[in-house]
């Protein structure tokens, strides 16, 4: 027997009912990018603007440095450098409280531990092998750590940081301490399982935590399209609940912006937030690359239209700084740099008894 209409539509299902706590979701889940939109960029003050202008070059000449020492064998292993991204780490960074906050990233790791302030002597005597080094010259240029500094590597297994910044983030909870983990990784590695598990995980139980996509447009040779189903990376958190915004990782004041609304959203104790950083690297994958996948082209129009330090350089002549000042900085930034490339020179390589220590040697 034919129901009633007013059966029918009691008992058809309301594909988006008012009361659909689904609904509510998605606008919260868009808040943040909605806020981004009102106000993208930060209002840096000419000293601050000025700073993070002094660290993405003092980036920038160290990595030159540190492929002229490659180049001349005085770095062994691998040594994966930052050029292009140099706006993603100032401008995260610069919203951290250092004495608080903890960070965790992959192998490209060298401008994450400058934009915390360590000291660029440590990094490059790590580089070289020297028992100065901030890992004691055993870590290389992977894995840089710095409990101190909570600096927590530095990894070479790609996406492992993911789930060991839940980790620090799961520890600042437990802890109270108020700390918030900055947890950066790659295109590529967004394609992993463990990272939807620690999703999971930050999301059901509200963990302080930032997982910031770095998206440079290739895994190794890989280009996005081509190993990504969901190239928007900022929505691989929506089955989770976790908000997410793109940023335009060339631009420091907009990265800054990004990093003040996901910071302040995470420390309220409203659990993770997904940032995906868009940006570029203009050099190869590791120093061994001949970065045969793109052309030269593209990596010059990224160069010529889109540096994050040309920028910069551009806002702060506009705010009155003259080219002498700036040709000032650079200089005194160079001489930083080379500092720091001759301490590590002069220093002396670990004692060979330190071959045993920090390291497992049993058997398990
Ligand atoms: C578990 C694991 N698988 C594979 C590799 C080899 N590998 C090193 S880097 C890399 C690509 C990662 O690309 P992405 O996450 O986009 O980071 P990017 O190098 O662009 O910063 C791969 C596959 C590895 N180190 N670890």
């Amino acid at each position: 027997m034919a129901k009633t209409t007013a059966n029918s539509s009691a008992t058809a299902p309301d594909p988006a009912p008012a009361s659909d706590p689904g609904g509510e979701d998605l606008i919260q889940l868009r808040s943040l990018q909605l806020a981004h939109q009102a106000e993208s960029r930060y209002q840096a003050s000419d000293e601050e603007l000025r700073h993070f202008y002094e660290q993405m070059v003092l980036i920038r000449r160290f990595e030159e440095k540190a492929g002229q020492l490659y180049g001349l064998g005085l770095i062994g292993g691998f040594c994966h450098l930052y050029i292009g991204q140099e706006a993603v780490a100032v401008g995260l960074q610069s919203a951290l409280d250092p004495k608080l906050d903890s960070v965790i990233t992959g192998y490209r790791d060298h401008g994450h531990m400058l934009a915390y302030g360590i000291d660029p002597k440590l990094i490059m005597a790590e580089l070289t092998g020297r028992a100065a080094g901030i890992s004691r010259g055993k870590g290389g240029s992977m894995h840089m750590f710095s409990v101190e500094h909570h600096f927590y590597g530095g990894h070479g297994i790609v996406g492992a940081q993911v789930s060991l910044g839940t980790g620090l983030a799961f520890g600042h909870k437990y802890r109270e301490d108020g700390g918030v983990c900055l947890a950066y990784f790659g295109d590529g590695a967004s394609n992993q399982g463990q990272v939807y598990e620690s999703f999971n995980m930050a999301s059901l139980w509200k963990l302080p935590i930032v997982y910031v996509i770095e998206n440079n447009g290739y895994a190794m040779g890989t280009a996005v399209k081509r190993g990504s189903a969901e190239t928007h990376f900022y929505r691989r958190g929506t089955a989770f609940r976790i908000p997410g915004l793109p940023v335009n990782g060339m631009d420091v004041l907009e990265v800054r912006q990004a990093a003040n609304i996901a910071i302040d959203y995470v420390r309220a104790g409203n659990g993770p937030v997904l940032l995906e950083l868009n940006t570029y690297r203009y050099r190869g994958h590791s120093m061994s690359d001949p970065a045969k996948y793109r052309t030269r082209e593209e990596v010059q129009e990224m160069k010529d239209k889109h540096d994050p330090i040309d920028h910069a350089k551009a806002e702060l002549l506009l705010r009155g700084v003259s080219e002498d000042e700036i040709k000032a900085i650079d200089k005194r930034l160079r001489g930083i740099v080379t500092e720091a490339a001759d301490f590590a020179d002069s220093s002396p390589e670990p004692d060979l008894a330190e071959l045993s220590t920090d390291v497992l040697v049993e058997n398990y």
